[in-house]
């Protein structure tokens, strides 16, 4: 897959990355593939920067080995770096430079990169090489970074639900003239019914591995070996025909209870009625308003409810292009955020799974064999954790950035920081996702086999989320009390007996002992 044609120099260089693989991204549309050679890499620097998941890079690197074959039978001019291949420089700049000695191509053409790291370095180096370098803005998002910063722009308070409305009345997905669907913006407090048996429990689309993913499959077992996850069996669709399908078979078969069940978690059931969408819609291959208007499609044809096709449709066009609004205007230094000074290590049990916290136990297993988790499970069982543990944010977001196979900092970093260690100060969500152990037990059945009792409150026996919330709203109260929506669970505390609060904080700390050895 080496370009070995003619010296070239009057065309541009177009590096794509691993999560540009897209024909619609903008440094493609206007491209001549009669002068222009594009580039695509497989670098350690992107491999290692954090420790990723087995999966993932098989997954990227198996997507970017299919869509360069699509393009070469489409007529492009390409330059493929395989990982082991002799002379790779271990960089994007450093093959950029391998190609330009080879073809003195002046203007280098790149859609800008999600991660304000990769960013910086492009611009680094096109500064020290004196080159020409073309960064487009990212077709593939609703808003761009000056919208978003206009949107923000002398508001005292961000919060999604303006912004989402905001989407909605521009992309007119579930409109009815000026007006949303059915009456309401938000179909929410009918999205959070707890999963029981007996339900049909669908499958996302499981794809087989074809030759060139086996390839890919051997070289990650043998130069990733060391790192976090389960590569076999991997399941993956690596190509955007594959991931239309797993689309088709999210909307046939999960979407009309998507709404229902969204915070739902239960034992052995890794998915429920999540769309396991996200790795290929951030990878290029899937395209966040095709998927949003197929949703609303089976809405129209009465196939999905409007609470599932509504909730959905939000994560989207609300949710997703929101973190990434607050990602790109608060880089650089979102990610050293640490509002509430937490500074505990990630316990070792993350990369493990080894606790008898059942709940815990189960969201990492699953994320160590399909560097998958749905939200609830990020959000309030492994996030909730670290949140009530006070464990250092950054040591969070580096974990979650490296065993997701969706995990792109400008879309973890929010969500990490932000939504769930409120570690930027109330920036991105109103309160803090702090709970004790009986949320875990309203929305999932794990309880039920722990050996941690979840009704006790202190004691050897009681669910440890239960002191820890305690703990750390008393270890915080000074940054706390004074929120709003937080007001009433102070009350319950400072109503309790100055003994009752002790055997709470006497219990988190023997918890915190065990797990922190302090
Ligand atoms: P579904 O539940 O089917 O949702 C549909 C789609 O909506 C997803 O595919 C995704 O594209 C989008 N979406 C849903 N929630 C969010 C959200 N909060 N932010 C952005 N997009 C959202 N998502 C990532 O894509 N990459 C990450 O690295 C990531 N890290 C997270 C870390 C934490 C602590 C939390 C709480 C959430 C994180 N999320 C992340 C958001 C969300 O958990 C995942 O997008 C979702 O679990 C992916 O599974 P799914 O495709 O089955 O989603
Ligand atoms: C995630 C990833 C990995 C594992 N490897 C590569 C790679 O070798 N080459 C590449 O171009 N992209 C890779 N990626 C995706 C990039 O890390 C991603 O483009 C940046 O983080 C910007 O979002
Ligand atoms: Fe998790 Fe506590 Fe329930 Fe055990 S008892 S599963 S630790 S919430």
């Amino acid at each position: 897959m080496t370009d070995e044609r003619e010296p070239v120099a009057d065309g541009n260089l177009i590096l794509i990355l691993g999560d540009q693989l897209s024909r619609n991204i903008p440094s493609l549309t206007d491209a001549d593939p009669s002068r222009d050679i594009l580039l695509m890499a497989e670098v350690m620097e992107e491999a290692s920067y954090v420790r990723h998941h087995k999966k993932k890079i098989a997954f990227v690197f198996s997507a970017m080995r299919h869509f360069a074959q699509e393009l070469e039978a489409g007529g492009w001019r390409l330059r493929y770096v395989r990982l082991d291949d002799p002379g790779n420089s271990g960089s994007l700049t450093g093959e950029i430079d391998r190609l330009r000695a080879q073809h003195p191509l002046t203007r280098v053409v790149v859609t800008e990169p999600g991660e304000y790291r990769l960013k910086s370095a492009l611009l680094d180096w096109a500064e020290q090489a004196g080159a020409e370098l073309d960064l487009r803005q990212d077709s593939r998002f609703l808003c761009s970074h000056q919208r978003f910063r206009r949107w923000a722009e002398g508001r005292k308070q961000l919060r999604m639900e303006y912004f989402y409305r905001d989407m909605r009345r521009e992309t007119g997905l579930l409109m009815d003239g000026g007006q949303p669907e059915g009456g309401k913006w938000n179909f929410d407090h009918e999205n959070r019914k707890p999963a029981g048996g007996g339900l049909f429990l669908p499958r996302p689309l499981q794809t087989t591995p074809d030759s060139i993913t086996e390839e890919v499959l051997d070289l990650v077992d043998a130069r990733f070996g060391g790192h976090f996850g389960t590569l076999r069996p991997f399941w993956f669709a690596v190509t955007r025909d594959a991931a239309l399908e797993a689309l088709e078979c999210f909307v046939e078969e999960a979407l009309p209870d998507f709404g229902d069940y969204q915070d739902a978690m239960l034992e052995g059931e890794r998915f429920l009625y999540h769309s396991v969408l996200s790795q290929y819609i951030n990878a290029g291959l899937l395209e966040p308003l095709e998927v949003c208007r197929r949703v609303e499609r089976a809405y129209f044809e009465g196939r999905a409810p409007l609470n599932a096709a509504e909730g959905f449709i939000r994560q989207i066009i609300g949710w997703r292009e929101y973190m990434r609004g607050i990602y790109w205007l608060n880089m650089p230094g979102y990610t050293d955020q640490n509002f509430l000074e937490a500074a505990r290590p990630l316990p070792e049990f993350y990369w493990t799974g080894e606790t008898g916290m059942a709940c815990l136990a189960a969201a990492i297993s699953q994320t160590r064999d399909d560097a998958y988790a749905h939200h609830i499970q990020r959000l309030m069982v492994t996030g909730n954790f670290s949140l009530l543990a006070g464990v250092d944010p950054f040591q969070v977001h580096e974990w979650y950035l490296a065993v997701y196979a969706d995990a792109y900092e400008w879309v973890e970093a929010p969500n990490v920081i932000g939504m769930s260690q409120f570690a930027d100060g109330g920036l991105l969500g109103s309160k803090p996702y702090a709970a004790s152990g009986n949320y875990i037990n309203k929305m999932s059945d794990h309880c039920a086999g722990c050996r941690y009792d979840v009704k006790r409150k202190t004691g050897a026996d009681a669910c440890p989320f239960n002191p820890l919330y305690w703990d750390f709203l008393a270890r915080n109260a000074q940054k706390l009390r004074e929120n709003p929506r937080l007001r009433h669970v102070y009350r319950t505390w400072d109503r309790m007996t100055a003994e009752r609060q002790n055997e709470y904080l006497d219990t988190a700390r023997k918890v915190l002992a065990r797990h922190f050895g302090e």
